[in-house]
């Protein structure tokens, strides 16, 4: 029997990295949509896909140019698409409305009308997020919760998830979308707040640093592991009909919590590291997020493996060994 043929956008991201692993243990061949720069300088670039870059195919593309999905597409021919390629940071898209919103909107867009166009077999996942529900209306949040996003980051995945929506009743495209929660992971980007805090933690204990600035503490998430939400993306197109998810944990905590745990585990306490910078705070907050996976548990089968403590000491750990045997690594931001 021939392989299954997959191909994901955004496979250098967090989710990326994992769900090539994954596939790649199913049998499927992987196909990846990188950037150019990513191919033109891999050492930075390709960290978190390096272990496996022997085994997967890449192919230069942009979400900002409708020609190169288009191109890939064809060259590729994939079974399933898995669109994870984004603006993902919510902070920068109070920074740049418009790049966030050109490139994830237009890039979903492209990206569905060339499966229409080119494939129109392909299954067709599409990356949704909680924060569509922003402020949202109830505790939790389900599949008929209704959307109120509170950035342009949010407000570009609504588009993307009623784009995905409308091809699959417009045109019969088998096009799903997962609505997941924050999930971390040792390969998490160090602009997010919970490897901001695992790196943190991990630089003070060593001597590296001595301080921890954080917006807003007081934020609710419902936090679970990468790993076991790259799954839920997968067992989503293998339902007989395409459909939309929630994919939480379940379980809230505050950042504050976060950053006991996280610095608990380094025998330290973090009300004498943390301190508050008020250019963190967003301009318009998401305080509350918590999902019902009630639908993914019944119809997928699906459910999360990992527990926030496990999430938590595992980031840490291995933020110790990073730190401990790697100059640190530099970014710079403004904005939570
Ligand atoms: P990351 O930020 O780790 O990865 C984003 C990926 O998108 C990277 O591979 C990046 O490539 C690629 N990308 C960004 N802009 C472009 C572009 N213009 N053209 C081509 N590729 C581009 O995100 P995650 O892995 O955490 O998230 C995956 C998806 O899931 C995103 O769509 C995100 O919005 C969504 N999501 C994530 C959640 C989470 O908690 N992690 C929760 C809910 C939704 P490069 O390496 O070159 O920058
Ligand atoms: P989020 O994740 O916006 O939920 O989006 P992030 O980790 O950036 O923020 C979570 C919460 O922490 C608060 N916060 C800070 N955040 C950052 N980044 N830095 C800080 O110093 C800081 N201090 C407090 C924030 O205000 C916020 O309330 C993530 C991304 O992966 C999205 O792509 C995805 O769609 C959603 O999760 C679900």
């Amino acid at each position: 029997m021939s392989r299954r043929v997959a191909l994901i956008t955004g496979i250098t991201g967090q989710d990326g990295s994992y769900l090539a692993e994954f596939l790649l243990e199913k049998g499927y061949r992987v196909h990846g949509l990188v950037r150019r720069v990513a191919l033109e300088d891999p050492e930075h670039h390709f960290q978190r896909i390096n272990h496996i870059v022997e085994d997967i195919e890449l192919h230069s593309g942009s979400l900002e140019s409708f020609a190169s999905l288009y191109r890939v597409m064809r060259s590729v021919q994939p079974d399933e698409c898995y669109h994870l390629a984004a603006q993902s940071f919510v902070s920068y898209s109070f920074e740049d409305e418009f790049s966030t919103l050109n490139i994830n909107i237009n890039g979903t867009h492209y990206l569905l009308a060339a499966t229409h166009d080119l494939n129109p077999c392909c299954r067709f996942y599409f990356a949704g997020s909680s924060e569509m529900f922003g402020r949202a209306c109830e505790v939790p949040q389900n599949e008929n919760t209704r959307f109120h996003p509170r950035s342009a980051y949010g407000i570009s995945k609504v588009a993307g998830f009623e784009l995905t929506r409308n091809y699959r009743e417009a045109y019969g495209i088998y096009a799903s979308s997962g609505i997941l929660y924050n999930h971390e992971s040792p390969r998490r980007g160090y602009e997010f707040v919970s490897r901001k805090i695992t790196s943190h933690a991990a630089r003070i204990k060593l001597g590296l640093a001595d301080r921890l600035p954080l917006g807003n503490l007081d934020a609710k998430r419902d936090w679970g592991h990468a790993r076991d939400y790259v799954k839920a993306m997968w067992m989503i197109l293998q339902q007989p009909e395409p459909g939309d998810y929630v994919v939480a944990t379940g379980k809230m905590h505050s950042v504050a919590e976060f950053a006991e745990l996280a610095f608990s585990h380094v025998g330290l306490n973090h009300r004498d590291f943390v301190t508050i910078d008020t250019k963190l705070f967003r301009p318009a907050e998401v305080d509350i997020l918590q999902g019902d996976a009630s639908l993914a548990k019944e119809v997928l089968g699906w459910s999360p493996e990992v527990a926030f403590e496990d999430l938590v000491r595992e980031m840490v750990e291995a933020d110790l060994r990073v730190h401990a045997t790697a100059a640190p690594p530099c970014f710079q931001e403004s904005r939570a």
